[in-house]
This record gives C-alpha cells, sequence and structure tokens, in this order.
C-alpha cells in the first residue's frame, strides 16, 4: 500500500511530523493499526536496522528514526490499546541493565495494556536490584525483561538468579524476550515463557495470570 510505503520512507528519515501524519491519515483511512505497525513503522525500522548494521547510517540516523517511531507509536497507541476493564493481572517490565533500547519494550507493554493487564513499567537500564525492588513493592504476576543486545541478554538471567536469592522467583512468572533471545537461551536462564514478538507476550503473559 502506497501510503504505508511512505511511512517506511518517511520513518527512515526521522520525519517525525510526516509520521504522525500518515499514521492519522491511514488510521482514517481504515487500514489496520496492525497493517500500519508491520508494514509501515516496523517495516522502516527494520530497514534502519540494516543499514545501521551494514555502515550506510550511524546512531544519531538510527536515533532519530526511533524517535519517529515512538511518535508514531503514540498515535497508534488508543487503538492498540481497548478501553480497559478491571486488570486480570499486573506485570512489570523493563529492558535490562546496560541496555538502552525501549522500542520493543514499549510496544509488548502496549500491547499487554491491550490485553487487559495492569503494566509498571521500569524503562530502561534496569538493574537486577531494581527489578527485585519492583516485585516487592509491586507484587505483580509476571515479571516481563526485554533485551537487545548478546551483551546484556544474560542479565535477564542474573534478574532470575537475584529473585531467587530474595526468595521472590516462586511468586511470579518470568518473561523474555527481544532480538537475540531465543527459546533456547530462555530455558536456560529458567525464564518461564519466551515470546518473538509483542503480540504473542500479550497472549501469552493473559495465558500465564488467568
Ligand atoms: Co541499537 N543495536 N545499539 N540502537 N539498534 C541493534 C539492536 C543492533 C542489532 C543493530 C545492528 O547491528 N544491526 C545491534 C545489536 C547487535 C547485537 O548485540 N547482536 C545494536 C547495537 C550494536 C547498538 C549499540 C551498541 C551501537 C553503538 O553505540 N555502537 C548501542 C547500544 C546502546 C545501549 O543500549 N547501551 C545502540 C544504540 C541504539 C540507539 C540508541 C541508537 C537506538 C535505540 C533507541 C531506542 O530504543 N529508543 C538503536 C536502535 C533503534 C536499534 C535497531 C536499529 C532497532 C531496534 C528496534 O527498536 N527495533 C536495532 C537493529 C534491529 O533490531 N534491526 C539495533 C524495533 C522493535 C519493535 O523491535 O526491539 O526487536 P525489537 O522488539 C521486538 C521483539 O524483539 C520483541 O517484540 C518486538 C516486536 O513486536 N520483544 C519482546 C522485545 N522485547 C520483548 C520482550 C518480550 C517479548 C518480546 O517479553 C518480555
Amino acid at each position: 500500500m502506497a501510503i504505508l510505503d511512505d511511512l517506511s520512507e518517511l520513518l527512515q528519515k526521522g520525519k517525525v511530523k510526516n509520521v504522525v501524519a500518515l499514521v492519522t491519515q491511514a488510521l482514517e483511512e481504515g487500514i489496520s493499526p496492525a497493517d500500519i505497525l508491520n508494514e509501515g513503522l516496523l517495516k522502516g525500522m527494520g530497514e534502519v536496522g540494516v543499514k545501521f548494521k551494514n555502515n550506510q547510517v550511524y546512531v544519531p540516523e538510527v536515533l532519530i528514526a526511533a524517535r519517529a517511531l515512538n511518535k508514531g507509536l503514540e498515535v497508534l497507541k488508543p487503538r492498540l490499546v481497548e478501553a480497559g476493564t478491571k486488570p486480570v493481572g499486573k506485570v512489570v517490565i523493563g529492558t535490562v541493565q546496560g541496555d538502552l533500547h525501549d522500542i520493543g519494550k514499549n510496544l509488548v507493554s502496549m500491547m499487554m495494556v491491550g490485553a487487559g493487564l495492569e503494566v509498571v513499567d521500569l524503562g530502561v537500564d534496569v538493574s537486577a536490584e531494581k527489578f527485585v525492588a519492583a516485585v516487592r513493592e509491586h507484587k505483580p504476576n509476571i515479571v516481563a525483561m526485554s533485551a537487545l543486545l548478546t551483551t546484556t541478554m544474560g542479565h535477564q538471567g542474573d534478574v532470575i538468579e537475584a529473585l531467587k536469592a530474595e526468595g521472590l522467583r516462586e511468586q511470579v512468572k518470568v518473561m523474555v524476550g527481544g532480538a537475540p533471545v531465543t527459546d533456547s537461551f530462555a530455558r536456560q536462564i529458567g525464564a518461564d515463557a519466551y515470546t518473538p514478538d509483542a503480540a504473542t507476550a500479550a497472549e501469552k503473559a493473559r495465558e500465564l495470570v488467568c
């Protein structure tokens, strides 16, 4: 669809105003939020990722594209998050220590809210101590962790070990995800669930609490 191709192109150039306008227009034209997300916003970010890997663009370009993606997501959010009734469970979510990537985590968070869960978002660069403190404070059903770097994914295991050391592991289910994370890695560190994307993360979270 031409409008989604334009959206992908403008996102790659970091054109925030145009991205916001096109997401709004696409919604008005009746294009589904899932298509706008996958065929427009995430397709554009995927292209940026490939160019980044090939040294065709650098951190500043990636950052402005990420900002445009986040602004586009803000417009989509009300459509991804249905008006909730009473939450079916509570999730504490964060990107692990040393990792500043938050787009995937934000998407998981939105989808979980849309699936009827209350979400406490701890942000990025969250240490094991902070996850433990949040479990004590918020008493969630689920701890959900995102990691985008091969150098930080191991911290998901550190959080599980910290929960065990504090006697809290049995009180929560642990979900992990992020581009380098796999099902076998999740099993290796003792997580309860791995899901590859935000939509399945929300489905799995519901399954774990219901
Ligand atoms: Co970075 N970065 N980055 N980056 N960045 C990657 C991840 C990389 C793959 C790029 C590349 O080389 N091709 C690479 C990692 C290589 C590796 O470790 N194997 C990389 C690198 C190297 C770095 C730096 C080290 C670069 C540098 O400084 N030299 C640096 C590290 C900074 C740090 O974190 N300490 C860095 C910095 C950055 C920016 C700050 C510039 C920016 C982040 C901005 C932000 O997040 N606000 C950035 C970006 C944007 C990317 C890419 C291009 C896009 C990531 C993204 O947002 N994708 C990325 C390349 C790529 O992924 N193609 C790259 C869209 C998002 C929706 O997808 O987050 O994967 P994702 O989430 C998915 C799934 O993974 C899943 O659901 C989402 C889809 O529905 N998911 C979960 C995520 N969390 C989940 C949790 C779950 C379940 C599913 O359950 C709990």
